[in-house]
C-alpha cells in the first residue's frame, strides 16, 4: 500500500494539489481537502476553464459545472451556475443541505444566494477581451489540451484511507448557451466508491458522458483491473465509439484503495499532478495516439 494521504488532480495544478495535500497532512478529511483544493483553481483568474475567469459561452455567459462526492457515496452537483466562483462549494451545500443531488441554472443561483454565497460577476476583462476576439470569426472547434490548464478534477485519500472527489469547470469555451458537460454528472466526469477507488475525467465532455467513463473505470477496478488498465479500457471505449477521436482530447485519472494510480488519454499532452509525502509531482499520462 502507498503512503497516505494522497492527492491527485487533472492537468498541472500544483497549487491546488498542494493546498489539498497540506490540509490532509494536517489531518483534514478527504472531503474538506478536495473542496479546498479545487477552490484554489476556481479562484485562479489565469485559468480560463475553471471558476472566475473561465471562458464564456457563445453568448457571453460564463456558466460553471461542478460536483463533489463524499466517502459515504453522497454527492452534490450544480450546472449552469452563473454568479459564483466556488461552484464546488455550492455543490457541497446541495449535497449536505438539500434532499437532491443536482441543481441547475436559476434554481442553483437562488440556492446559492439562500446559503449566503454573494453574487459575483465571473467574466473578467481578459476573458471578455478573448471572447470579443473570438466573436470576429465565431469559429467553434475544440482546442486539444487548451493551454495545459483545464477542468480540475481531484481525488483525495486522507490519513484514514477514505476517498473523496470533486470536479469543477466552465466547460468548453464558446459552447452553446445551456450546454452542460460531463464534469458535474455523477459517473461521467467523476465517480468513486470508497470500497474500490475513484476516477475523474477531463476533455471532450460529450464523448465522456456518452460512455459514462468514470463509472466504467471504477467498475473495472472493482472487477480487479489496476487503475491503469481501467483507464486504458475506458479511453479505448471512447475511441472505439468516436470515429473522429483524433480531433479531441479525453483523459481519465484513477486511484484505488491501495493508492495505486493510473491515467490514460487519447492525445499526447495531458498530465496530472500528485501530492504525496510533502511533494508535488507532475506526471505525463500515457496516451493512445
Ligand atoms: C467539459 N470536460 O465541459 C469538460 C471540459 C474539459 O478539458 O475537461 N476540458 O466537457
Amino acid at each position: 500500500q502507498e503512503d497516505f494521504p494522497i492527492t491527485i488532480a487533472t492537468w498541472n495544478f500544483p497549487n491546488a494539489s498542494k493546498r489539498a495535500g497540506e490540509l490532509l497532512a494536517a489531518g483534514a478529511t478527504a472531503l474538506d481537502a478536495v473542496e479546498q483544493g479545487v477552490m484554489v483553481e476556481e479562484a485562479n483568474l489565469k485559468n480560463t476553464t475553471v471558476g472566475k475567469g473561465g471562458a464564456p459561452d457563445r453568448d457571453g455567459n460564463v456558466t460553471l459545472d461542478a460536483c463533489i462526492i463524499a466517502p459515504d457515496g453522497n454527492a452534490g452537483a450544480v450546472v449552469y451556475l452563473k454568479n459564483n466562483t466556488h461552484a464546488v462549494s455550492v455543490a457541497r451545500k446541495v449535497m449536505e443541505e438539500t434532499p437532491h443531488v443536482m441543481l441547475a441554472g436559476e434554481g442553483a443561483d437562488q440556492f446559492a444566494r439562500e446559503k449566503g454565497f454573494e453574487k459575483e460577476n465571473l467574466l473578467t476583462p481578459s476573458s471578455e477581451a478573448a471572447y470579443n476576439e473570438w466573436l470576429k470569426k465565431k469559429e467553434y472547434k475544440p482546442i486539444i489540451n487548451i493551454e495545459n490548464h483545464d477542468t480540475i478534477g481531484m481525488l483525495c485519500i486522507d490519513k484514514n484511507g477514505d476517498l473523496a472527489g470533486a470536479c469543477s469547470t466552465s466547460g468548453l469555451s464558446y459552447k452553446m448557451n445551456g450546454r452542460v458537460g460531463d464534469s458535474p454528472i455523477i459517473g461521467s466526469g467523476l465517480f468513486l466508491d470508497n470500497e474500490v477507488g475513484g476516477a475523474v475525467a477531463t476533455g471532450m465532455g460529450e464523448a465522456i458522458m456518452k460512455n459514462v467513463s468514470s463509472f466504467l473505470v471504477v467498475e473495472l477496478m472493482r472487477q480487479g483491473n489496476s487503475p491503469q488498465e481501467a483507464c486504458e479500457t475506458a479511453v479505448k471505449r471512447i475511441i472505439d465509439k468516436n470515429p473522429n477521436y483524433k480531433e479531441f482530447q479525453a483523459a481519465i485519472i484513477a486511484i484505488n484503495k491501495k493508492g495505486e494510480i493510473g491515467s490514460y488519454c487519447i492525445q499526447k499532452g495531458f498530465s496530472y499532478v500528485k501530492y504525496q509525502n510533502n511533494t508535488n509531482t507532475n506526471i505525463s499520462s500515457k496516451y493512445y495516439m
